[in-house]
């Protein structure tokens, strides 16, 4: 069934919810997919359509405040989650690493100038347990959330902070460019601490 999902361009995402049945070795097999609730594509130039993520009620589009800072990239990842039903909320990382207040709220301002009315932009240090507190209203009980961005940007690490544990690798950009290493290229999901599964 996942090839034949895939020959037609949708292709199982993470978060879908599937019917499966065990074999007579006990091996689940999947049968069949749940219409998703929410459903995140990306498109390629050539108009080829990429399955992202199903079933997320809110994604957290992270942009680090360092060489990651990129108005008009985020406004793409904007266009990504446009129609589909998840809320976005912008994350911007690193804020530790701004030099002074003003200059955070210069790039707020140039961000806010090209993002619709009334967009939530939370800055945070994404190692920092407050993280975790400024985003606890989108980490409700029942709610998923996915966390898009290019590599570097600080996916890995604010997982590791909402988790309050490490169970994804992080990397260090590199130093000539600022760009981040694509530690993680695969897609997981995982489950809060104090949220019942
Ligand atoms: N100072 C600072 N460093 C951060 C922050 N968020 C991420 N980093 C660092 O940026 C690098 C890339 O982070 P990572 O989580 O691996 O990025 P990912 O590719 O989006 O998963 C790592 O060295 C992190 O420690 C932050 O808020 N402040
Ligand atoms: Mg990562």
């Amino acid at each position: 069934m996942a090839r034949a999902l895939a020959d037609e361009e949708d292709a199982l995402a993470v978060g879908d919810w599937v019917l499966a049945a065990p074999d007579a070795h006990g091996e689940l097999w999947v049968h069949a997919r749940l219409d998703p609730q929410t459903h995140l594509v990306r498109r390629d130039a050539d108009g080829r359509r990429h399955p992202v993520v199903s079933n997320v009620d809110t994604a957290l589009l992270v942009m680090g405040l360092d060489t990651d800072f990129n108005p008009r990239r985020m406004e793409r990842f904007l266009a990504l989650v446009q129609g589909s039903g998840v809320a976005p909320v912008i994350v911007l990382t690193k804020a530790d690493t701004v030099a002074d207040a003003r200059t955070l709220f210069c790039r707020m301002q140039e961000l806010r100038e090209r993002l619709p009315a009334g967009a939530e932009i939370v800055a945070i240090d994404a190692r920092d347990a407050e993280a975790a507190a400024s985003l606890a209203h989108h980490t409700l009980p029942g709610r998923t959330i996915a966390l898009l961005g290019t590599s570097g940007a600080g996916k890995s690490t604010l997982t590791n902070t909402l988790l309050g544990r490490t169970l994804q690798d992080t990397g260090a950009v590199r130093e000539s460019d600022g760009r981040g290493q694509h530690t993680t290229t695969a897609r997981s999901l995982f489950s809060l601490p104090g949220v019942p599964a």
